[in-house]
């Protein structure tokens, strides 16, 4: 007979959600009732929880196990009808959110710090998707935050341990506990959108060669289940594929700086075609040639203009949405087809809206992330997919495909300059002076750049009519070129301040300038507008992507 007890808490005043949910140091969410605080501050929120499914699932870091045992015996005692948890309490955050639309769950709890590093002295974090898949909107979140700051009690079941390993189904209490296979929904969904026999044919013509590295962390068995299992790729072809509880000592984020083994291989000797990496929750991506780096907002621009060669997209595309710090490159893809564009602030939550009302079909945000109306999540895998798919029908190589996309439509230099771990006081003093800046600079001219517009971003969602404010400060010039500064909501230490630089370039002459150099005027303009470096106390970024 499992009892439910009743126990008695007092508030955390710190639990209020970012950009992608709770975020804190391990260490924190071992303190004593936190954690349960924050799930019952969940469960106070949902309105009809009696009887319902949720889907529960982690990217196998440090806690994941302990945790997925607390919120089983917490949702037994809460009412839940049915939990379906994934295998060895193993969900990428794009397969929980295939599995609540699947399944048609009232939501999800994804336990994941994402990029941020695991481990015990690492970060831990719990998200809660809504039933249309994707992440609680911030109507949701404030709710749940409001509920964590006068908690007073929390309902949990005396219950032994639920085996994790073994598929099927158990009981705990009235509640039914269904330990699914982590891989298989989503697999069938990634085969009903892409081209697998044309694809399997590229993987195994021996003319081309794929690296993927999945950093250790949740999409590794994905990875293998599809590229190696089910479309023929050479065993090796998914490395650091075993997820690990501290991602192996690495950061999982898939960018230039710390998936450099990747990148070591795809620039080095004899490199392989075709490279990528995901995410710790699996739903970042990044995107490389033979000796060629294409950046997230490109990799959106592209995805777009070729979404008629990939069978799920072949009827054409209804609109596409990039976050407002997101390069433009999408936007002239847009203009070109004759769809709506639309820019929303940082967080996959603010698509879900354009999703759900089919205005828009693809998705992506500058920091390594796109995605589709499929799910309510942006999806690494499936942009590897994706560009596998167009890479299979074109019959070129990443750098062909994406040159002759500037020819066509012209280059967006792009980068992203991050200071990590500064003060916060000195953080928001800076966002301060630039907030107090911003009406006074329209007009003005600095060297070659005209100021057409500044502001605070603000963002009113066309479908129902909420806003939100200060959600970064734009600097746009005459010729395109855009400034862009925010503050990160998913760090756990001090403050990040994100630089983010964009600078446009119709002649073909002029698409094969480094980067860095392309954009070295802007970057001193922002320097010069914003005081930067003096501000935080720094000499340079901490990560530039
Ligand atoms: C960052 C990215 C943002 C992304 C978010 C969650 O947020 O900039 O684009 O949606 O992480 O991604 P911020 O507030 O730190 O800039 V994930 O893959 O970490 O859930
Ligand atoms: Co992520």
């Amino acid at each position: 007979m499992n009892i439910s007890q009743q126990i008695s808490t007092t508030p955390f005043l710190d639990q209020k959600p970012g950009t992608s949910g709770l975020r804190k140091a391990v260490t924190v969410f071992q303190q004593p009732h936190y954690l349960e605080n924050f799930i019952q501050s969940i469960f106070d929120s949902l309105e009809d929880l009696q009887g319902q499914t949720l889907v529960l699932g982690g990217d196998g870091r440090y806690y994941n196990r302990q945790a997925i045992q607390i919120i089983l015996k917490m949702a037994a005692a809460n009412g839940v009808g049915r939990i379906k948890v994934g295998q060895g309490g193993i969900l990428s955050t794009p397969a929980t959110s295939c599995i609540i639309r699947k399944y048609q769950a009232l939501g999800g709890i994804i336990l994941s710090a994402s990029h941020n590093p695991g481990g015990p002295d690492g970060d831990f974090g719990v998200k809660y998707n809504i039933s249309n898949g994707g992440p609680a909107p911030e109507k949701v979140t404030e709710a749940m935050y409001a509920r964590s700051k006068v908690i007073d009690r929390y309902q949990i079941l005396e219950a032994p341990d639920v085996d994790l390993e073994t598929l099927g189904e158990s009981r705990m209490g009235d509640m039914v506990i269904e330990v699914i296979d982590s891989v298989e929904d989503y697999e069938k969904l990634m085969e009903s959108l892409f081209d697998f026999d044309r694809i399997r044919q590229l993987l195994t013509s021996g003319n081309f060669r794929m690296c993927m590295d999945t950093l250790h962390a949740v999409a590794g068995p994905y990875a293998h289940a599809i590229f190696e299992q089910r479309l023929g790729a050479p065993a090796g072809t998914v490395r650091s594929g075993i997820p690990l509880e501290d991602f192996g000592g690495g950061h999982p984020d898939p960018n230039l700086v710390y998936a450099h083994e990747l990148v070591d291989i795809l620039y080095g000797e004899n490199a392989p075609d075709f490279g990528a990496a995901s995410d710790g929750d699996g739903d970042r991506n990044m995107i490389l040639g033979r000796k060629f780096f294409v950046t997230p907002s490109d990799s959106l621009a592209v995805l777009a203009a070729n979404a008629k060669l990939v069978p799920g997209y072949s009827s054409g595309l209804a609109g596409v949405a990039r976050s407002m710090p997101t390069s433009q490159a999408v936007d002239r893809v847009a203009a070109q087809i004759g769809i709506e564009c639309y820019e929303t602030p940082t967080g996959w939550k603010f698509f879900g809206n354009l999703l759900d009302a089919n205005k828009a079909t693809l998705c992506g945000e500058e920091s390594f992330g796109t995605g589709s109306n499929h799910v309510r999540e942006k999806d690494g895998l499936w942009a590897v997919l994706f560009w596998l798919n167009i890479i299979a029908v074109r019959q070129q190589s990443v750098e062909q495909i994406v040159r002759e996309h500037w020819k066509t439509y012209g280059r967006n230099y792009y980068s992203r300059h991050d200071y990590e771990g500064v003060d916060t006081d000195q953080a928001n003093t800076l966002m301060e002076n630039l907030r107090s800046l911003v009406p006074t600079l329209k007009g003005k001219q600095f060297g070659k750049y005209q100021v057409e517009y500044s502001d605070d971003f603000s963002y009113t969602d066309p479908i129902d009519g909420s806003v939100s404010n200060k959600q970064g400060i734009r600097i746009g010039f005459t010729d395109g070129s855009r400034i862009v500064v925010r503050l990160s909501g998913t760090g756990t230490q001090g403050a990040t301040l994100r630089i983010y630089l964009e600078n446009y370039e119709s002649d073909p002459a002029k698409h094969d300038l480094d980067t860095q150099q392309a954009l070295a005027s802007l970057i001193t303009l922002a320097e010069q507008i914003g005081q930067i470096r003096n501000s935080v106390g720094r000499e340079q970024p901490t990560v530039i992507t």
